[in-house]
């Protein structure tokens, strides 16, 4: 239910934002005139799942614009809602009712890049695959890569601690951000743009905002301690007859590829019958096995690289660890063969719909839920090859290197009784293994009711009173329903 405390647009309003951004392409406007159309793909999330009634889009072009205008919403209770590239797959980044979207499309300069330090200050609404090219051209890489790359933004990246593909790698952004600025709730900037690597005075606040889903302020712009882009990247597929051979080939490819292993990837039988059934490529391998993993090494000496790669496959399969592998010729198979895996999450939702669950669990016991969730269903008669049966099977893949699995049940229609099925049973099954509700893609308003099944309520506490510190306007957030408030001014 909205919360009435937040005003309702008006002309004056918006009348005061034309006056800030200056123009009229600076804003879509829905309260003065129908603007329905153009506001639809602000309002509606990646997986046209949730969906909001925002009447205004504004695209601030600098900093100050951001903070004039979240101070203008604070000052007149009006809620907002920062949007990046809309990719987010909790409900995060659309409006819940009428918030005004702030769009950070227009803030996507790339400022400075020190060639020796590898630090790259850029805006928080740069398109990361466009820095990512930016840098590749320098001869270093962002320290993230995801499936989005081509429309997420960098200050959507880090209002999400994003993991992603080379984590395993590179490491959290937590690590990685070196500077921010923010834009508070009340419009006060916060400017902590250091481009070091060192810098121990007092508390890091930048951290509170890496995976705050803009909770606490906006992220205007970021520095990033960018690595240097291995010359040499090789990739290997690998069939696996079980998850507990899927577990050594990963000892393995720790003990042997060691320093040059860029990514560990696991992907089950499920999930790749279902990318070949909707693309209609031919997969990599031949046979068909229930489990598939694809490692990348990212190292400095090409033949060297490859030599290893190829002696690890020789030996994992002569140990029958693996039951068949093949390793990419070039950069085209290379790409060919990431695609079996970042095409998974767009196409488990192309049979009607889809229920995505990210959770981490402790390696040992990681796949387990998939086989428990679809023997739920089938007793529940919710599970079978036919149309008559809303679930078409559950697929589990994911960052194996992280202890991250992507559960996603399959549906052909959304369905009120495979809810029933699935919810609390996946958040308690986690919380049973001492796992996490959200590995990655954070609470949003899919995931924010669950949050104690992964948080004590002294630690939800502490959130609370972080929220009524920078946002006291909307806070307190009420107990026990909503413990984080995705929107400055929350309405919920
Ligand atoms: P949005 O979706 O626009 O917003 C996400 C949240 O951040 C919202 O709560 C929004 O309010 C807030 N926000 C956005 N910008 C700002 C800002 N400047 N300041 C403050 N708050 C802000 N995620 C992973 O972690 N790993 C993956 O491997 C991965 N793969 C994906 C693959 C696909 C095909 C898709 C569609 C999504 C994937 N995601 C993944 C999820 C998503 O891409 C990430 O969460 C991404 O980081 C979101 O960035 P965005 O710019 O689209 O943010
Ligand atoms: C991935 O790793 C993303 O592909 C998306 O995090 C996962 O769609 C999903 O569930
Ligand atoms: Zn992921």
């Amino acid at each position: 239910k909205r919360d009435e405390k937040f005003a309702q647009l008006t002309e004056e309003h918006v009348a005061y934002f034309r006056d800030v951004l200056g123009s009229e392409s600076a804003m879509i406007d829905g309260v003065s005139r129908d603007a329905a159309d153009d506001i639809l793909m602000f309002n509606e999330d990646w997986m046209h799942k949730y969906r909001g009634q925002a009447r205004l889009v504004v695209k601030p072009k600098s900093t100050e614009e951001v903070s004039k205008i979240l101070k203008y919403c604070n000052d007149k209770l009006l809620a907002v809602v920062p949007q990046g590239g809309n990719t987010g797959l909790v409900g995060g980044s659309v409006p819940v009712f009428d918030e005004v979207v702030i769009s950070m499309a227009r803030m996507n300069e790339i400022e400075s890049f020190d060639e020796v330090s590898g630090s790259l200050v850029l805006g928080a609404g740069c398109v990361l695959e466009v820095a990512d090219q930016y840098l590749a051209q320098r001869g270093y890489i962002f320290p993230l890569d995801l499936g989005a790359k081509g429309s997420c933004q960098v200050g959507g990246n880090v209002a999400t601690n994003a993991g992603g593909l080379r984590l395993l790698r590179y490491g959290s952004l937590h690590g990685s951000v070196l500077g921010m600025e923010a834009v508070l709730p009340d419009g006060t900037i916060m400017n902590d743009l250091c481009t070091l690597r060192k810098n121990n005075t007092g508390y890091d606040l930048k951290q509170l905002f890496i995976g705050a889903e803009g909770t606490i302020g906006i992220i205007t712009k970021l520095c990033i301690q960018c690595p240097q882009r291995s010359p040499a990247v090789n990739v290997a597929f690998l069939g696996i007859e079980s998850y507990e051979k899927a577990q050594q080939a990963f000892r393995e490819a720790k003990g042997q590829l060691s320093e040059i292993l860029s990514a560990f990837e696991l992907m089950d039988g499920l999930s790749q019958e279902l990318v070949h059934r909707a693309k209609g490529e031919t997969m990599p391998l031949e046979g068909q096995f229930p489990f598939y993993c694809l490692i990348e090494t990212s190292g400095s000496n090409s033949d060297h690289d490859y030599e290893k790669l190829e002696k690890f496959l020789e030996d994992v399969m002569g140990k029958e660890v693996v039951a068949d592998g093949v390793v990419a010729q070039d950069a085209t198979q290379i790409k060919s063969l990431w695609a079996w895996r970042e095409s998974i999450s767009e196409v488990s939702a192309h049979w009607g719909g889809v229920y995505k669950y990210d959770v981490s669990i402790p390696l040992t016991d990681m796949y387990s839920i998939v086989p428990d969730v679809n023997e739920r269903l089938a007793e529940a008669g919710l599970l079978g090859e036919s149309d008559e049966f809303p679930v078409l099977g559950c697929v589990g893949y994911g960052h194996m290197g992280d202890s991250n699995l992507h559960l996603n049940v399959v549906v052909r229609r959304y369905d009120k009784a495979v809810e029933r099925v699935l919810e609390p049973y996946v958040y308690e099954w986690i919380e049973k293994r001492k796992g996490s509700i959200s590995a990655e893609h954070g609470l949003g308003l899919a995931k924010k009711n669950y949050i104690r099944y992964s948080r004590n309520d002294t630690m939800i506490g502490l959130m609370q009173q972080i929220k009524q510190l920078y946002d006291p306007v909307s806070s307190p957030v009420p107990l026990p329903v909503v413990p984080l408030s995705r929107c400055f001014i929350s309405p919920t």
